[in-house]
């Protein structure tokens, strides 16, 4: 089973990772770190016409997600070029427990 993620959503249950963890659930979660709130940002400038963003970025410290699972005793791994997302995948789903891949991707808003 695969569960896919964003950052900031991620952050909103974080705990679950221990969860599945305990149980030694046979999921793979994937994380898709841009370091941001981005859909917000999106809804600002498509329907307010603002790019004044408050509070929609998670930099300032970034977040590692791949030690804040491992800390929760899963595998984990951080991506960052897409050629390794597939062997990050299948490495995780030959896995007896839960596994984390945080693949790195852009905010689209140049960073
Ligand atoms: C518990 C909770 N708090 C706030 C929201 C409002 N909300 C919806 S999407 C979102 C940001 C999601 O960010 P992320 O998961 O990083 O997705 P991205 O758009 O960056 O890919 C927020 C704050 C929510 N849905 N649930
Ligand atoms: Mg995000």
């Amino acid at each position: 089973m695969v569960a896919v993620v964003g950052d900031g959503s991620a952050m909103y249950g974080i705990q679950a990772l221990w969860t599945a963890a305990h149980l030694k659930l046979p999921i793979t979660y994937v994380i898709a770190n841009n370091r941001s709130y981005r859909i917000l940002k999106e809804r600002l400038v498509s329907m307010r016409a603002t790019d004044k963003f408050t509070g929609m970025d998670i930099r300032d410290p970034e977040i590692d997600f791949s030690a804040l699972a491992q800390s929760m005793g899963l595998a984990a791994r951080r991506v960052a070029k897409p050629e390794d997302i597939v062997p990050a995948l299948r490495e995780a789903a030959g896995r007896q427990g839960p596994s984390l891949v945080e693949v790195m991707v852009a905010d689209g808003f140049g960073g």
